[in-house]
């Protein structure tokens, strides 16, 4: 594994957890703090893979569980892979499945062999397990596996979050026994609900697991975002500086900026291709609901500061009216716009490590963002 992925720590900040880092991958080079646009379906809706190279992205990532049922893995299979399939020749990371079973199906039974669940798209009965879920990223591809893992729900008592990550544990072992490929890379994944002794314990158990890299997952599943960053907060000081550390689904702004002061390198979301779709765009001043009539005769850029397509050719007015006429170049634009602006805020993150200004520019960004 080593001789294809690597992972640099280049600069701790001082004042913070925050660091600047480099992974090497065979796909090529992911620099830290990162984000990656989420494209579930082998797709970041609405944006073609040369646009997202031009707007910096570095890494995507995809979800196990919907290729799985559409198309099917024999088909990306049939295509040699999924970067062949998307036509993405950068870093691609596949999640594993068990998250999005849970939030997709009710109709589900969880044992410690696997899980049964019925697809949301026709309904038919599937099983997957650790080693089927490894088997089908295997298939797909993709540079950076993640374990299949039980995410507690918010809320779950502490029995239910004991059993959810000593069995995310065990399946764990079962992912590692089952993955043969030396080109792909498998990111363990540290659970425990919002229980501080459970976090701490998955965390110590989780990261002799961790290879290159590990990933934290069952945060932003609906707690309080001071219960979250005081999660962070518990396990800063626990992380070895030479493992990246990526924090499953987060990605508001000041979501990425908490984390990334909590030492977290790695980060996904699909709100920004989300709320574009319903006319919002994130801004240096904040969100802007282009939808609202207040824009209707306004002639300025979206985000007077951005320097993407979007911003540099049309006016609020006219990206109001595509979106209020349900023009697919409406949510093609806003999606670009917000993406970029998140991919641009992580490039903002890493030169500003890397000339040791962190807090000013943070303190800046929150100034003009919640202005
Ligand atoms: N596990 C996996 N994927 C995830 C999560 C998790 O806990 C989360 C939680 N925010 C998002 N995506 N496998
Ligand atoms: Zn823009």
């Amino acid at each position: 594994m080593k001789q294809y992925f690597k992972f640099e720590l280049l600069k701790k900040d001082k004042n913070t957890f925050a660091r600047r880092g480099r992974l090497t991958t065979p796909h090529g080079i992911i620099e830290t703090p990162c984000f990656m646009p989420v494209g579930t379906l082998g797709t970041i809706k609405s944006l073609m893979p040369s646009t997202l190279e031009e707007i910096g992205a570095q890494i995507v990532l995809s979800n196990t569980y919907h290729l799985y049922l559409r198309p099917g893995t024999s088909i990306i299979e049939k295509a040699g892979g999924l970067h062949k399939f998307m036509n993405w020749n950068k870093p691609i990371l596949t999640d594993s499945g068990g998250f999005q079973v849970f939030s997709l199906n009710n109709i589900r039974k969880i044992g410690d062999d696997g899980v049964t669940f019925a697809s949301h798209i026709d309904g038919s009965k599937h099983f997957i397990s650790p080693e089927k879920a490894v088997e089908i990223q295997q298939v797909l591809g993709s540079d950076i596996m993640m374990a299949f893992d039980e995410c507690s729900a918010f809320g779950a008592s502490r029995d239910e979050a004991y059993t959810a990550f000593k069995r995310t544990l065990n399946w764990l072992d079962r992912c590692v026994k089952a993955q043969n490929k030396k080109e792909q890379m498998l990111f363990p994944i540290v659970q425990g609900n919002m229980f501080h002794d459970l976090r701490l314990e998955s965390l110590k158990e989780t990261l002799p697991y961790a290879d290159v890299g590990f990933a934290i997952g069952g945060l932003s599943v609906g707690e309080p975002k001071e219960t979250m960053l005081e999660i962070l907060d518990l396990m800063a000081p626990h992380y070895p500086d030479d493992k990246l550390r990526y924090l499953m689904g987060i990605g508001t702004p000041d979501y990425i900026i908490e984390s990334v002061l909590r030492g977290i390198d790695v980060f996904d979301c699909v709100l920004p291709s989300r709320i574009a779709r319903n006319g919002t765009a994130l801004t240096s001043h904040g969100k802007l609901v282009v939808r609202n009539g207040q824009y209707k005769d306004d002639m300025s850029p979206l985000d007077p500061e951005c320097d993407c397509y979007a911003c540099t050719n049309f006016t609020r007015a006219y990206l109001r009216h595509l979106i209020n006429c349900d023009e697919i170049l409406g949510s093609v634009l806003l999606t670009l716009h917000n993406v970029k602006f998140l991919l641009d805020l992580s490039c903002n993150l890493r030169d500003a490590i890397d000339d040791g200004c962190l807090a000013s520019f943070v303190s800046q960004f929150y100034d003009k963002y919640n202005s």
